[in-house]
């Protein structure tokens, strides 16, 4: 569709959860006003985006889709990337959200005017307002490439993870991987089958269990298609098998020590030579980084033909990457697989509030919102996937529905009770951030002795949700409009 001058809301991202509330607020009312703008020239966010060899999903398909639009067509316990490609654009067609996205439009600016109550948007593709704007835009969407030293002298290929290059050939070719997380497990085993070496720089080993995976045989799939209740029941002693094991795992309990022996297990099973062992035994507690799933990457690391350098990478020459014993490595190609930007995601540079502040200049390098949707200051915004909403343990789709249902609820109460602007109160938002970090300090994302990327430039943890998923949906479960100041044409009223 084309960019319209004015809509009442505007979603910016085409993903998970910028099609997720549109689908809601589409439910409510299938003539409501809300378009999304999208990047991209397609929708999928995450699932469009990253195409390495071996991408795959390491939440369980039971759990991995919309309530909403529950599907049979998994192959996998863990749906492989393309599939789960495949079904949003399937939702996208089935809800009608996909008529209401403009492709390859990019926000530029979003500036909030307080005398009209509306947002100015600037995209790529020209101006429009919006009375409510919706920040859909990930956290695991801008990849990060550290700026090392000597990187622009290479006369190699690079490429990021995230952006994968599938022009190019990596049969024959050393490769230097950067980085060991849950990308790099995913495709290293993939890629040496291609290429004549790989070199893994690792600066942090990480805990690696086993992927409890197995195709999805075809009975499940006519079961699933004839009796979907069925398909809820698995769904939901799945979600709260994740639940208690996650609740426990954060809090660092018992369960942490029975997880740590599974992987000290795998790791024995899969790595004959002792020192590589212990180069790739973590020093931290399992689970204060995200725990990986594979059942090839330890073993793929023990082949002749990968090497794994824990000493850091220095620099890089013109052909080759220096570790931190100085010793250089030849390499025709460098994949980063170092990891996305969550604490600071570049929509915030974008997006200028009520005081003339961007959301980044406001959040200082330490983001945080109120329920991890709305930000004071920032009148009518809504955030998906805010600060502390992501999870260890279980599917951010539930998370994000969770949001849709709170800032469906939030539009609909400004169109009953003609409301011009929302914004929440600031002593509500730092109690309740209050809570949210003293909740965080006993849970093992914090004091499990590990750097992760949940901690911000403050030292914040302003990623992780603390608790139970359900404690997060019951909260968001109803806008609670007593909580925020509202605006009216021709009258303010707290
Ligand atoms: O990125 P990461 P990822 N010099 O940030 C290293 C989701 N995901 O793309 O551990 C050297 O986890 C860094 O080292 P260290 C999932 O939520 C989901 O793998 O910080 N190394 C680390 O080893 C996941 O958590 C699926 O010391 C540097 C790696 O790069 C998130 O995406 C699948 C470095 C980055 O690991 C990110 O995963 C895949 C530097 N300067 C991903 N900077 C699903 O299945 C970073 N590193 C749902």
């Amino acid at each position: 569709m084309k960019l319209p001058e004015h809509v009442e809301t505007l979603i910016v991202g085409a993903g998970f959860a910028g099609m997720g509330l549109a689908a809601r607020v589409l439910r409510d009312d299938p003539a409501a006003d809300v378009v999304l703008i999208e990047r991209a020239a397609d929708v999928g966010g995450t699932w469009r985006d990253n195409t390495y060899p071996g991408c795959a999903c390491d939440v369980p398909t039971a759990l991995y889709s919309y309530s909403f639009a529950p599907s049979a067509d998994w192959s996998h316990t863990f749906a492989r990337q393309p599939e789960i490609y495949a079904y949003l654009k399937k939702v996208a067609a089935d809800t009608g959200v996909g008529d209401r996205v403009v492709l390859n439009c990019e926000l530029e600016a979003a500036i909030w005017d307080e005398g009209m109550s509306l947002w100015h948007i600037q995209t790529s593709q020209g101006a429009l307002t919006a009375k409510a704007l919706v920040a859909a835009t990930g956290a695991l969407s801008t990849p990060k490439v550290p700026d090392f030293p000597g990187l622009d002298q290479f006369s190699g290929t690079t490429f990021h993870s995230a952006t994968w290059n599938h022009e190019h050939d990596l049969r024959g070719e050393r490769i230097a991987v950067i980085g060991t997380g849950a990308s790099a497990v995913q495709f290293v085993p993939e890629i040496v089958e291609e290429a004549t070496h790989v070199t893994v720089f690792q600066r942090t080993p990480a805990w690696v269990i086993p992927r409890a995976d197995r195709s999805l045989p075809p009975i499940q799939k006519a079961l699933y298609t004839k009796v979907p209740a069925a398909q809820k029941a698995v769904r939901g002693t799945v979600y709260g098998f994740r639940e208690a094991l996650g609740a426990a795992m954060s809090h660092a309990t018992w369960v942490l020590p029975a997880f740590e022996m599974v992987a000290k297990a795998h790791l024995r099973r899969q790595v004959k030579d002792p020192g590589l062992r212990r180069k790739l035994t973590p020093d931290f507690t399992i689970g204060c980084k995200r725990m990986l799933l594979s059942n090839d990457w330890l073993r793929t690391l023990d082949r002749a033909d990968v090497s794994l350098v824990d000493s850091g990478l220095v620099s890089v020459t013109e052909d080759g990457v220096v570790d931190g014993h100085g010793i250089e490595h030849k390499v025709d190609t460098i994949i980063f697989a170092t990891g996305f930007t969550p604490t600071e995601p570049p929509v915030a540079h974008l997006i200028t509030g009520r005081s003339g502040a961007t959301l980044a200049e406001q959040w200082n390098g330490s983001p945080s919102a109120y329920k991890g949707t709305t930000v004071s200051g920032f009148p009518n915004l809504f955030l998906m996937y805010g600060p502390n909403t992501n999870l260890g343990h279980s599917s951010i789709v539930y998370m994000l529905e969770s949001q849709a249902e709170y800032v469906n609820d939030a539009l609909n109460t400004m169109k009953r009770e003609g409301l011009d602007a929302l914004d929440v109160n600031e002593s509500v938002q730092v109690q309740y951030n209050k809570g949210i970090q003293h909740e965080l300090k006993r849970t093992v994302w914090n004091k499990g002795g590990c750097s992760s990327w949940y901690i911000d430039a403050e030292g914040r943890n302003s990623v992780q949700w603390p608790t139970f998923t359900f404690t997060f949906r019951s909260l968001l479960g109803n806008f609670d409009r007593e909580n925020y100041s509202a605006r009216k044409i021709e009258s303010v009223e707290a």
